[in-house]
């Protein structure tokens, strides 16, 4: 349905209830959202950019490609296959970079955790242990905290290492996936070297032959899912906890009337551990109510949101397109923001109100923000200076609007560890009950939906996909703005099983207790899949490689570089990752490499495809197809539960959650 905004029909796409409250109030009149500049935009996306035939990486071009017309290859000699590959590579390895810089702070930060100069701690000492073993540390006589040290230094070698070992944490993937990448030559040797050599080898008059570029894309893509995203997931959750299952809210309505509204919005969990420490601190509870307000609240957006709502169950207000809605309502005192995902376009929104716009982060700092640094060795400092100039914000809010009917319950905190307690019972966890009810048939199969929300497509993609996948008796597992789309569904909630799943999958999940779409957390968690995959693999009975499994991927609504170096650590993986848009169509050579001929050579692929429901079948096209190979496509037969069967399956009525249920 088309949405009324300051006078003029548009922003057709806008199904979102809350966007679309906000949009409609007089408080956002003077605000231009990014649907105001795409629909100004119109049809006008340069063609050559979106099929990935503009090469500019010399200053002979910028030069457009026309795929088979000899007159419109490069001035260099460039064909439509190199420079669709060249681009396709650099926004793996930019994609990579971006977890990796990420991913580098918070081994950093764990380092000075394990220390003792932080206001955190080591909260899961199990999962240390079993990093230690990874990395071959003899913990014998040793504390926790200097085991830590060794772990973090040991971790942060894998950024810089010089000799042509593979990373440590390659070790962790089936037996046979190593084979593979050994075979192809693409085991990572460390993170940084591989964005580095990316890059050289796109620079003009390197490698010319898409298919030894794309092997460098694989192993780039790798160092940042088996590397970096790995490194950076399990550092975290050693110092924040392994998530657990745990009941939040997501959605506009999260923001509070009578409270300061901070939103941290970004993706590095340390300052937005800290602010969580700092907001519960008695001098600024203090502070609050002096300046007339009841409380502090904190929100997420983005990926740092889904950290801390994964963690402390504190809610996230908004995925990556309602960054500007979220301050259209005219109801938050700061917006605290650090890297990625963050639009210019909010210090411009905020201008309307009395919002402050604060950067944190001195690689990411933007006009018409206010830069304060934060600093590791004094988080607590940082922390409650931002937290300060918020409740100094607060008596200057004017008019603001938060949908009242707009905050959805969810259970969210599904980790690897979790998924198997959650099925295998809390005293014997494993994915046994997974596997054996995706081979009785049960359950049809896994589906991974991941990544961003996009102004360019419709902003229910997430949705139709997930519907059809579940209804189809798919288990969805979701991280990033997708999961945080998927909760404003109603998908994250255990009773959406019996609402929208199919007869064998809601059957597992309310024995259970779980929500048919399990959220993972944050896009560097897209490490956790890699982990829950290989589980499955270990467990037996699907196959000898990720390859084998009934599995599908994808990130329909991309928006950044970063969702596409994850598709390709998955197709790298062996599995099967379908995007609603590429810009590989531009060359019929290269499109065809890693829509197909990626296949024979990975066991995994791309596919593209626009249409939410063709995609969502398509990923259970796939997924039959590896039912048919694992031979068990006959044995999708209705089984009645027992009581033993649910015994088995370890039945845990209320999804085991704890923590605070925001209210
Ligand atoms: Ni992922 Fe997260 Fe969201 Fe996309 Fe951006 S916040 S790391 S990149 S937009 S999912
Ligand atoms: Fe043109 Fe080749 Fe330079 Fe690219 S590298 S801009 S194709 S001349």
């Amino acid at each position: 349905m088309a949405v009324k905004r300051n006078g003029c029909e548009g922003c057709a796409d806008i199904t979102c209830v809350s966007s679309k409250q906000v949009l409609a109030q007089d408080v956002s009149k003077g605000v231009k959202t990014a649907y105001d500049r795409i629909k100004a935009r119109g049809t006008s996306a340069c063609l050559f950019g979106s099929t990935g035939t503009c090469c500019r990486h010399c200053n002979m071009g910028p030069c457009q490609i026309i795929d088979g017309v000899e007159e419109m290859i490069g001035v260099c000699g460039a064909t439509a296959a190199t420079v669709v590959a060249r681009g396709f590579c650099r926004t793996i390895a930019a994609g990579a970079a971006a977890h990796t810089d990420h991913a580098r702070e918070m081994v950093k930060g764990f380092i000075e955790t394990a220390k003792g100069n932080s206001p955190h701690g080591i909260k899961d000492v199990s999962k240390l242990m079993m990093l230690a073993g990874q990395f071959g540390i003899d913990t014998e006589g040793k504390s926790v905290n200097e085991i830590g040290v060794e772990v973090g230094e040991k971790a942060l070698s894998e950024f810089g290492k010089q000799d042509d070992a593979p990373l440590t944490m390659l070790k962790r993937a089936p037996k046979k996936r190593q084979a593979i990448w050994k075979k192809l030559g693409v085991e990572p040797r460390s993170v940084d070297r591989e964005v580095t050599e990316m890059m050289h080898r796109t620079h003009m008059g390197v490698d010319q032959d898409y298919r030894n570029l794309m092997l460098q894309a694989s192993r780039c893509s790798l160092s940042d899912g088996w590397g970096s995203s790995m490194l950076s997931t399990e550092l975290t959750d050693i110092m924040f906890g392994t998530p657990e299952p745990i009941r939040a809210q997501v959605d506009l309505g999260v923001l509070k009337k009578d409270q300061v509204n901070v939103t941290v919005h970004g993706h590095e969990p340390l300052l937005a551990e800290a602010l969580c420490l700092a907001a519960q601190e008695p001098d600024m509870l203090k502070l609050a109510k002096q300046a007339g307000a009841k409380g502090i609240n904190l929100a997420g957006v983005c990926c740092t949101g889904n950290e801390i709502l994964m963690r402390r169950g504190i809610p996230v207000a908004a995925g990556f397109i309602q960054q500007e809605m979220v301050l259209a309502t005219g109801a938050v005192e700061a917006m605290v923001v650090d890297v990625q995902c963050v639009m210019q376009s909010v210090a411009q929104v905020a201008k309307s109100f009395h919002t402050e716009i604060i950067t944190t982060n001195y690689r990411a700092k933007m006009p018409d923000a206010v830069h304060l640094q934060f600093e590791e060795h004094d988080a607590m400092g940082s922390a409650k200076a931002i937290l300060k100039r918020a409740i100094g914000n607060y008596k200057k809010r004017g008019k603001c609007f938060i949908p009242v009917d707009t905050k959805l319950d969810v259970v969210v905190g599904f980790s690897h560890e979790s998924i198997s307690y959650q099925l295998g019972g809390r005293f014997r966890g494993s994915y046994r009950p997974l596997n054996d009810n995706i081979i009785n048939g049960r359950i049809r199969g896994v589906a991974a939906i991941v990544g961003c929300d996009n102004y360019k497509l419709a902003d229910d993609v997430h949705e139709k996909v997930a519907k059809e996948l579940i209804k189809n008796d798919v288990l969805v597992l979701a991280t990033g703005c997708a999961a945080t789309s998927l909760g404003r569904a109603g998908l994250l909630r255990p009773e959406a099983a019996r609402e929208f799943a199919g007869p064998g999958l809601a059957e597992v999940c309310e024995t259970v207790g779980i929500p048919p779409v399990l959220h993972m957390g944050s896009c560097v968690d897209n490490s956790r899949l890699l982990i829950a995959a290989t589980a499955m693999v270990e467990e037996g009975g699907l196959g000898e490689d990720i390859c084998d499994l009934p599995l599908s991927g994808t990130a329909p609504l991309w928006m950044s570089e970063k969702a596409v170096a994850i598709g390709q650590y998955f197709a790298a993986s062996g599995a099967h990752v379908i995007f609603q848009n590429l810009p590989t169509t531009g060359s019929k050579d290269f499109h065809n490499y890693i829509t197909k001929e990626h296949e024979e050579v990975y066991g995994g692929l791309w596919e593209v495809e626009e249409d939410p429901i063709k995609l969502a079948q398509k990923m259970i096209a796939h997924i039959d197809k590896k039912r048919a190979e694992l031979g068990i496509d006959k044995k999708r037969e209705r089984v009645l539960f027992d009581m033993e069967m649910r015994r088995d399956l370890g039945g845990i009525p209320d999804a085991g959650c704890h923590g605070p249920a925001a209210e």
